[in-house]
């Protein structure tokens, strides 16, 4: 290992990377040139290309980048066209149904630090809503097992959903930690498959000169490549092939903090089957200026027609170099033309593993330095290559049957991204907020609209702003995966009454049944695995929960709890009802 690094170091001083050895003696810091050594062979065999490969590569990028060339150049964009459902709408339940019943394995990209969020732990850890508290993790671990068993309801033999979870080296050990934390989150051990995406080296200057640590030249520094690894770790992995293999036809990224992307998800894995897509970008209306990607139709100089994602930093130049001198903006309707990238992707698992073997899972790389000066050549901090998910595209051979499925901008879409005051900028800027906050409320939302889709009278909440981020109150409602496996399940759940006032919250987790239910106050309802519980009758009024912003103080103040200051408010107990039946078996509730 030690020799092989110190032959790969003369081959990059060969290549113009004196500037590692400037200064080295024979005999001096031998301990800590052999660390040198260890590094450059472990990156040599983590990234794709070897490390001679990488430098090479970047060296290309860098000059391109310098010299203002924009890598898409040349293609002019249109706005592309795909498929729309409307949720719950008779077209969307049958791809839903079809969805449902597909061999499709589950792969979060969870290697991202949320730097944006600024939250000290990991994104997976966090809840998505403070009714529950439950963790990311476990609401997309709920989501693979409640599909699975109603899989198995039909098929006992059909085989369990593998969920597979990308971390990089920030979060490898926090994710096991939290797995760990969670029991396993009920899943097999055979089917959770935990993959480790690594840092590359940074970039000091356009001449692709490799960056050392300030505080110790025998250390190279490195950051992460970007979520597009995914595709290279699935095929040297193995795994992407053995699932093909095994039977399984279809995978379905999801991204580390999206509580909602499932109520699409189903439906489009379902519309990739019926249209034989090869892969399939679950989309939302996207706002001008938002740090979201836009999905476009390109068009080359040679006619080859693409269609991909152009990530937001692109953008605006791409449009006004291509004659639209107005760059990114929205339309009559309030949003861009073009559909947004919600980073969740359905791929065909036949074409996907060939294009793997093909390429070897290495994705287009990009390279976006922060130069000093007009000169474009040195960078206000190191730089690296970075790859995207979404690029996939460009992996497939021309021709492969690629599209997108649009829903509402709030039903498939409620990400975490933004601190709370960034956030606040953001929305005043017309722009989506993506808080901690506005995520839950946008989770509540969903779920009381999937009531009043079956029939439910929800008051709707009031817009208001809670530390500057505007956001719709209205009854907290919460619908567990296992209550809601699928939206067509929840639908046939609800068939009587239920009236829910703007101040309640509702909890209905596992396979409830609601024939006549009048809620006024606070009510949470679990059933666990094979008990079903019908709600005849019964009418709850009590005090609930209270909402309560937190003061100007409160939210700087240490003593408050961090999930508490990255929302701006907490919910306080008054008075809540809670039933839990824990018996299998049928249930019946009548308190008239
Ligand atoms: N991630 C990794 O797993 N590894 C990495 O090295 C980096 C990230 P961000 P981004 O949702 O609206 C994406 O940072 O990259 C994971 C799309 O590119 O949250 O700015 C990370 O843990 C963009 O087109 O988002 O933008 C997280 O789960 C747009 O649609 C995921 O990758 C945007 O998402 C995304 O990382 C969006």
């Amino acid at each position: 290992m030690v020799a092989a690094g110190a032959a790969l170091l003369k081959e990059l001083v060969g290549m113009g990377q004196g500037h590692l050895v400037d200064g080295w003696q024979p005999g001096e810091d031998e301990e800590d040139k052999r660390r040198l050594f260890a590094q450059l062979h472990a990156l040599d065999a983590s990234i794709t290309g070897g490390l001679v490969g990488y430098v090479r590569r970047a060296a290309t990028l860098l000059k391109e980048s310098q010299e203002g060339k924009n890598p898409l150049e040349g293609f002019a964009p249109a706005v592309p066209s795909g498929h729309e459902l409307q949720l719950g709408g008779p077209d969307f339940l049958e791809c839903e149904a079809t969805g449902a019943a597909a061999r499709c394995g589950f792969v979060v990209v969870a290697g991202g630090l949320g730097e944006r969020l600024g939250y000290s732990g990991i994104k997976l850890e966090l809840p998505p809503e403070t009714l529950t508290g439950k963790p990311y993790l476990q609401l997309y671990a709920e989501h693979v097992l409640a599909l699975q068993r109603q899989q198995r309801r039909t098929d006992p033999n059909s085989p369990l959903l593998p969920l597979i979870i990308m971390t990089s080296e920030d979060t490898d050990l926090p994710t096991r930690a939290l797995i760990d934390h969670l029991d396993g989150m009920g899943l097999d051990p055979a089917q959770l498959h935990v993959l480790r995406q690594q840092k590359v080296p940074c970039l000091v200057d356009s001449t692709a000169r490799l960056a050392t640590l300030p505080s110790d030249r025998y250390t190279l520094l490195t950051k992460p490549h970007g979520h597009g690894d995914v595709h290279a770790l699935l095929h040297s992995s193995g795994l992407a092939a053995r699932l093909y293999g095994e039977g399984f036809t279809h995978l379905a990224f999801l991204q580390d903090t999206n509580a909602l992307v499932f109520s699409g998800l189903v439906a489009a894995i379902g519309l990739s089957v019926r249209h034989g897509l090869a892969l399939n970008t679950l989309s939302v209306p996207r706002r001008a200026g938002d740090a979201a990607g836009a999905l476009m139709q390109l068009t080359g100089g040679d006619g080859r027609s693409i269609l991909c994602n152009v990530e937001y930093n692109q953008l605006s130049a791409m449009l006004v170099a291509a004659g639209d001198s107005r760059g990114d903006t929205n339309d009559t309707s309030g949003y861009s033309p073009y559909p947004g990238n919600t980073n969740q992707l359905v791929v065909a698992l036949e074409l996907y593993v060939a294009s793997l073997e093909a390429s070897g899972g290495v994705m287009v790389e990009f390279v976006n330095p922060k130069y000093t000066d007009a000169t474009r050549t040195a960078f206000k901090s190191p730089t690296r290559l970075e790859c995207m998910m979404q690029d996939l595209p460009w992996l497939l051979p021309p021709g492969a049957p690629v599209s997108f499925t649009v829903l509402g901008a709030a039903d498939a879409y409620a990400p975490v991204k933004n601190a709370l005051a960034d956030a606040a900028k953001k929305a005043a800027a017309g722009q989506s907020p993506g808080a901690a906050s506005s995520a839950e409320f946008l989770v509540y939302a969903l779920n009381a609209k999937l009531l009043r889709l079956a029939g439910a009278e929800v008051e709707q909440g009031s817009p208001c702003s809670l530390a500057g981020v505007p956001c719709s109150l209205g009854p907290q409602v919460v619908l567990t995966p296992a209550f809601r496996p699928t939206i067509g399940a929840a639908l046939s759940r609800l068939q009587g009454t239920l009236r829910v006032s703007a101040r309640s919250s509702l909890l209905l987790d596992g396979e409830i049944h609601i024939s006549h239910l009048e809620l006024d106050g606070a009510l949470k309802v679990r059933a666990a695995p094979g008990a079903r519980v019908t709600i005849r009758r019964m009418h709850l009024t009590n005090k609930g929960y209270v909402l309560r912003e937190l003061s100007a103080a409160e939210l700087t103040d240490p003593a408050t709890s961090e999930l508490c200051r990255m929302r701006g408010f907490t919910y306080e107990e008054a008075e809540v009802r809670e039933m839990i039946f824990d018996e299998p078996g049928e249930h019946v509730v009548d308190e008239e």
